[in-house]
């Protein structure tokens, strides 16, 4: 696995990891006595346009091919006329079909064994554990993300990945994360093999010939996917869907930029810009570059002063990013446009002001509870060129989705996303698979910012915290600094949702709403983020932690959420322009009584209250499971700055 011998300068003493992709090549050439020669592939496909390929993206496809064995080399040129062929290709196939009702949208539906990240296979690979994870104490079993050695990898992948594309076509996509040529984007390859990811790419980042052109003969991130099912098949596909659930293992080593998928199609493990690129290698990019690889939406919003401010939002997983991007305000006079849905990339500038460029073209967003009363943006955004995943379907050839029921035709059938037709709700079984989707290209949204792709990014005035908290966190409160912000960053919790494997709703722990895609060490990332401090001369964004999902005894929402959001954008507005709309309390600065507009929510009996009220013993608890936290999880790793950050807030608190 170690390179031999060859020290570099920066890396005192230890040998640098060679590309694992070449490696295993190399083994597999000769542990077989086979012809791997390519030449009988790329007969079959695009031989021209490999020769055309620069040597290094010529390198890492010829190697990929040679240890993958797939019967054909396809190079995409990111064409409408390219992606309509892909399209074809999955109808065939029977892994799509047209919804009639829309424009050129589709539905697939995978095989019920693949339908979200899956966690617990998801791996960062480096030489020294510690610098992927802190070391977990007092015999506590790690929650930060997981480690594996080199070797191991190799282990793990080599078997797996060897003629695992045999009998299907290799698709090389080459993309860009940010508009091409910005100097905030950053290339990628990926190669695989299923047309889904493809397509699915397409719409997802800037993906084709353009991308090759920026790149000429640099680095570039390499990707490479496979859904594990060569040809002939094993065993017969559900829903036409090839995966490999049970052998699915997601990699990612940052020194050699390199990203290993194998087994599963949907999703972050298999769309590689997204997560495993955006974030976890990014995040360790950004670490080295000194800049932020975020868990975060992007958005713009003018108030009725015609005064506009960008805001950007960490919240967990089907936490409500896409649907605070995209919101449409109940307050007259106010603007919000999206810049982006799901991830940030923030940069100082030369004034020293954070920029943000959100490095995705699309949006791949949570179906359920998308309707025209909650998010009628993105549903205007999802009417053409989409394709839907595990969503229902209905007769008259549209989707369905929880959330829907009142927006269907009275005379249409529904099919679940499990084929069952005639789904009824008396089934007692969702229509839709609750981490069902959209993938959509973003340049549709109606509501799009007229900045979405300023190669300089963004000001951001504003960082946002939040998750699901049914229990004692308020609305809105303000970090006092900087410090108290990272803090609460670092302390955020929220309840269990089902784009991950994890069952129930339990309240977890997700700093920064990074847990699933933390590139290093958490309590390194701690560091990064206080050192933004000393960054900059200029004033940074101000700090602040929403709760759209507090719930009264009964269970019910007690904020009416999506638009009425705005009320809460509003205060953030007040407080960035230095008004004093603030007091000060135990956990952080709440908003003054009659600061929050509340104009036209008379008749809906808000309890504002209960709303901010601050139980002593659910914050006395809270202070208490977050030090757990800290200390078990984070150990020796946690930057003192924290510690006595959540020291003041439990003095504080005793005062309540
Ligand atoms: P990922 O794409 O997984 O990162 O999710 P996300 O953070 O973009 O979440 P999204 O906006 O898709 O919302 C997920 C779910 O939360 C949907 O079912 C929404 O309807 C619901 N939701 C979003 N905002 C609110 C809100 O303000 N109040 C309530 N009650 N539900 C919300
Ligand atoms: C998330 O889970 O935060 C997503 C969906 O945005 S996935 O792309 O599958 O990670
Ligand atoms: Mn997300």
């Amino acid at each position: 696995m170690v390179s031999s011998g060859l020290t570099s300068a920066n890396t005192v003493g230890c040998a640098q990891l060679t590309s694992v992709i070449t490696e295993a090549s190399q083994m597999f050439a000769e542990s077989t006595k086979k012809d791997l020669s390519l030449e009988k592939i790329s007969l079959k496909a695009f031989q021209g346009m490999l020769v055309g390929l620069k040597p290094k993206v010529r390198k890492f496809v010829e190697e990929s091919a040679r240890l993958c064995q797939p019967s054909a080399i396809h190079i995409c040129d990111g064409s409408d006329r390219e992606m309509r062929h892909h399209l074809n290709i999955m109808q065939q196939a029977g892994m799509i079909e047209p919804l009639p009702k829309y424009n050129n949208c589709w539905l697939a539906r995978t095989d019920p064994g693949d339908v979200a990240r899956v966690e617990s296979k998801t791996f960062m690979v480096t030489k020294d554990r510690r610098e992927t994870i802190p070391l977990p104490k007092d015999g506590a079993k790690g929650l930060l993300g997981n480690w594996m050695s080199p070797d191991d990898l190799t282990k793990a992948i080599q078997i797996k990945i060897s003629s695992c594309m045999t009998g299907r076509t290799m698709y090389v996509v080459p993309y860009s994360m940010g508009p091409v040529g910005s100097p905030l984007s950053k290339i990628g390859v990926e190669v695989t093999d299923s047309p889904y990811v493809v397509a699915s790419m397409r719409t997802m980042t800037r993906m084709g010939e353009s991308v090759l052109d920026a790149l000429g003969d640099g680095d570039f991130v390499k990707c490479l996917h496979s859904v594990g099912c060569p040809l002939p098949l094993k065993k017969n596909l559900v829903n036409n869907w090839p995966c490999d659930p049970e052998r699915t293992i997601v990699t990612h080593v940052p020194e050699t930029k390199e990203i290993i998928s194998f087994g599963s199609g949907y999703g972050g493990n298999s769309l590689l810009g997204k997560k495993c690129f955006a974030l976890r290698i990014g995040s360790t990019i950004a670490k080295k570059e000194g800049w932020l690889a975020e868990h975060m939406l992007i958005l713009g919003i003018t108030n009725p002063k015609g005064v506009k401010k960008y805001i950007a939002a960490a919240f967990p997983s089907a936490c409500g990013k896409t649907n605070l991007a995209m919101m449409t305000p109940s307050l007259p006079g106010y603007k919000v446009e999206c810049v982006g849905d799901d991830i940030a990339w923030m940069k100082f500038d030369e004034d020293g002001i954070l920029r943000a460029i959100n490095p995705e073209n699309g949006f791949f967003g949570v179906a359920p509870g998308t309707s025209t009363h909650t998010n009628p943006v993105a549903m205007k955004t999802v009417l053409s060129n989409t394709i839907f995943t595990n969503v229902a379907k209905t007769s008259d050839g549209g989707v369905f989705w929880e959330g829907l029921e009142k927006e269907i035709p009275n005379n249409v059938t529904i099919t679940s996303w499990l084929g069952e037709t005639d789904w009824s709700k008396e089934s007692g079984k969702p229509a839709a698979h609750p981490n069902s989707r959209f993938c959509t290209p973003a340049g549709q949204c109606p509501i799009i910012d007229p900045a979405w792709e300023d190669p300089k990014g963004v000001p951001i005035s504003a960082i946002l915290f939040g998750g699901r908290r049914p229990e004692g966190v308020p609305l809105i409160y303000e970090a006092f600094n900087w410090r108290h912000g990272v803090m609460v960053g670092a302390a955020m919790r929220s309840e269990a949702t089902a784009a991950a494997e994890h069952k129930g709703k339990v309240i977890m722990h997700d700093p920064f709403a990074m847990r699933p895609f933390f590139g290093y060490n958490f309590g390194h990332y701690l560091q990064h983020w206080l050192s933004m401090e000393h960054r900059t001369d200029k004033p940074l964004p101000q700090i602040f932690h929403v709760n759209w999902f507090r719930k009264d005894e009964k269970g019910r929402f007690i904020w009416p959420g999506f638009g009425d959001n705005v009320r809460v954008l509003d205060w953030i507005l007040q407080r960035v322009d230095g008004n004093d709309a603030g007091e000060e309390s135990a956990v952080g600065i709440l908003p003054r009584p009659s600061s929050l507009k509340m104009d036209g929510l008379e008749n809906q009996n808000i309890d504002l209250d209960e709303l901010f009220r601050l139980p002593k013993d659910f914050w006395q608890q809270e202070v208490r499971d977050i030090e757990k936290y800290f200390t078990e999880q984070v150990g020796d790793d946690l930057p003192n700055e924290i510690a006595e950050e959540l020291k003041k807030l439990d003095k504080r608190i005793e005062k309540l």
